[in-house]
């Protein structure tokens, strides 16, 4: 459904990929690895600004995949069903997993773990805006599948194609996760709409409280994305926000339609001329307002997030505990 072709032409700007001032062999090397569209891996000489950018982007996908764990997570004890108990325990799983995948892709750039949870916990660490609303009803965890899921997958199939091996390599096994995701979401709403008018009703509350968030998640407009030009050239981002967020609004008004909800926005309209659906502003104050901590669960996110990692101290301890008398052993019997 969100699938796109891996064969998408690069950006017009492919070929601008030095960094000015940096003008030897190793340079020249890593400028014609990415011409010819093969990967940089982790023991290839890089440019610092490069590797700088792959570990902000990295470790702020790990920081939202697992900060993502909180909204659903807190439907997994009042789920309505064995059988909707046992996807959502999966799929927050599924999210824990990809955070430790793009953890481990962040520290192969020489990263320590340690630091990006460190900087996470002191709110200096950016995660996605849209892990910061409330879950109110049981309709909010389909419609995050649905359509969280759904920009999350929009979003990252091309990444499955980026320039450094070890992110796009991860990124390939996080999207097939991410289609089940969003699957088991379209699915629990689907059942939600073939029951009550009062359950119809709560699908299409969640639809109207999260559309807006869902769309803002693409990032800020081209045109005031300042990552964007450079993380293009590098073949990190291959698609731009606006494009991905015109591809997202396109994919879903047939969905919405089928399940019979309402998008909430009165300028949604297909446009014959573009090809593509035209749609409203964008509330960017929001967006950024919820970016920089002001959002309104970004204090309680952090807040379980910190204490789920002190409340793991004693596991760390142990783990430490065990690998040290693991070596006090292998010492012994090698003397
Ligand atoms: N939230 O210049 P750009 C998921 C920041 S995982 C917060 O356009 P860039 C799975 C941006 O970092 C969702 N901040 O930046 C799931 C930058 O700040 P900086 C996460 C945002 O990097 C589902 C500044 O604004 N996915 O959903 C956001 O070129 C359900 C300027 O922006 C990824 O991380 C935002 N929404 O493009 C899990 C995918 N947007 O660092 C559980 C990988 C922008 O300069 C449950 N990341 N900012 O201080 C990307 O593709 C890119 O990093 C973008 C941003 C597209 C997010």
């Amino acid at each position: 459904m969100y699938t796109q072709a891996m064969d998408q032409p690069n950006s017009p700007q492919d070929g601008l990929r030095s960094v000015p001032g940096a003008s030897d062999s190793r340079q020249t090397e890593f400028d014609a690895r990415m011409d010819s569209d093969r990967k940089i891996e982790p023991q290839d000489w890089m440019p610092e600004a490069y590797r700088k950018t792959l570990v902000r982007q990295i470790s702020q996908h790990a920081h939202s995949e697992i900060i993502g764990m909180q909204p659903e997570g807190n439907w997994i004890s009042r789920a309505p069903s064995l059988k909707r108990k046992a996807i959502l325990l999966a799929k927050v799983q599924d999210e824990g997993g990809h955070g430790l995948y793009l953890y481990s892709a962040a520290e192969t750039l020489g990263v320590s773990r340690d630091a990006l949870l460190d900087a996470l916990h002191a709110g200096k660490a950016k995660y996605s805006s849209i892990f910061n609303y409330p879950t109110l009803t049981w309709a909010d965890v389909g419609v995050i599948g649905w359509l969280v899921h759904g920009a999350a997958i929009m979003n990252q199939v091309p990444i499955c194609r980026c320039s450094y091996g070890p992110y796009a390599r991860a990124m390939i096994r996080i999207c097939k996760e991410e289609s089940f995701h969003q699957r088991q979401g379209y699915e629990s709403l689907m059942t939600q709409m073939k029951g009550t008018p009062a359950q119809r009703e709560m699908v299409q509350d969640a639809v109207d409280r999260w559309y807006w968030p869902v769309l803002a998640m693409f990032g800020p407009p081209d045109a005031d994305s300042p990552n964007s030009a450079q993380g293009m050239r590098w073949g990190i981002k291959r698609i731009s926000n606006d494009e991905l967020r015109q591809k997202f609004v396109d994919a879903t008004v047939p969905q919405a339609a089928i399940l019979g909800v309402t998008l909430p926005d009165p300028d949604l309209k297909w446009n014959e001329a573009r090809g593509h659906h035209d749609y409203g502003a964008i509330d960017w104050d929001d967006f950024w307002a919820v970016v920089n901590g002001n959002g309104p669960c970004n204090k309680e996110r952090l807040a379980t997030r910190v204490k789920a990692h002190e409340d793991g101290q004693w596991v760390r301890d142990a783990a430490l505990a065990y690998a040290r008398k693991q070596q006090a052993r292998a010492l012994r019997e090698a003397a």
